[in-house]
């Protein structure tokens, strides 16, 4: 994680935020069931970048990533292994817990559900680390992981996932916040047991369901 001073400023302010349940509205049983925008959430057009404030900078022919922990099979991918998974284009909603949501990004990638199946994670296995580049962490059980729109991106759009986005290959979970979503993915670690990751150390929750307002801990 880097230590400059924009990156600890951000830190403390959204810890504050999280401290004050900035952004919260209380109202999640007000949302109707089967909302598309959760509660509390407004909608952009356009497509905010957030991250530490650094950007990694991996040629996909560099990209490598590990996939490991509690796992039968672990495994090293590079781009020709990862360009050889069952590809999958996946439309789906984001939804950031600083309240903006955007609908409708055309995802393509590798379903998690494939990637899991060339693992084959133990019966212990029932989280997940994700890790970028970067040095961010976040974690999600494993069942959120393993959600059927869960992907690893590599495309947005019909276009290469740009590095901002988090390319050349980030996380998508669309049920749940951003977050969640890593970029610049380096290594895929299976727990079997919760650890918490970047934000969720720094007062996020440790879920982050946003039809249930799960922004905080
Ligand atoms: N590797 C990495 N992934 C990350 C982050 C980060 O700092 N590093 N920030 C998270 C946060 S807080 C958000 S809101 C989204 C933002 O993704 P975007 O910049 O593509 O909108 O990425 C998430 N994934
Ligand atoms: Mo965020």
């Amino acid at each position: 994680m880097t230590d400059d001073e924009g990156t600890s400023k951000l830190t403390r302010t959204k810890q504050a935020w999280a401290r004050e349940g900035r952004f919260l509205t209380g109202d999640a049983r007000a949302a109707d069931d089967g909302a598309r925008l959760p509660p509390g959430q407004h909608l952009v057009r356009d497509w905010p970048v957030l991250d530490l404030g650094r950007q990694p900078d991996i040629a996909r022919e560099r990209w490598r990533l590990e996939l490991d922990g509690l796992v039968e099979r672990p495994l090293s991918l590079d781009w020709a292994g990862f360009a050889a998974l069952p590809q999958a284009v996946v439309r789906s909603d984001i939804h950031c817990v600083t309240s903006w949501s955007r609908f409708d990004n055309d995802w393509q990638g590798v379903r998690t559900t494939d990637l899991l199946e060339a693992v084959r994670p133990r019966a212990e296995a029932v989280h997940v680390m994700l890790h970028g580049f970067d040095g961010y962490t976040t974690n999600v059980p494993l069942a959120d992981f393993a959600a059927p729109e869960a992907m690893l991106v590599h495309g947005w759009q019909g276009a290469p996932l740009s590095r901002a986005h988090g390319g050349p290959v980030r996380v998508v979970i669309p049920h749940l916040y951003f977050w969640k979503s890593a970029k610049w993915i380096a290594r895929i670690e299976l727990l079997g047991a919760e650890r918490l990751g970047f934000w969720e150390v720094n007062g996020y929750h440790a879920r982050g369901d946003p039809w249930a307002e799960q922004r905080y801990s």
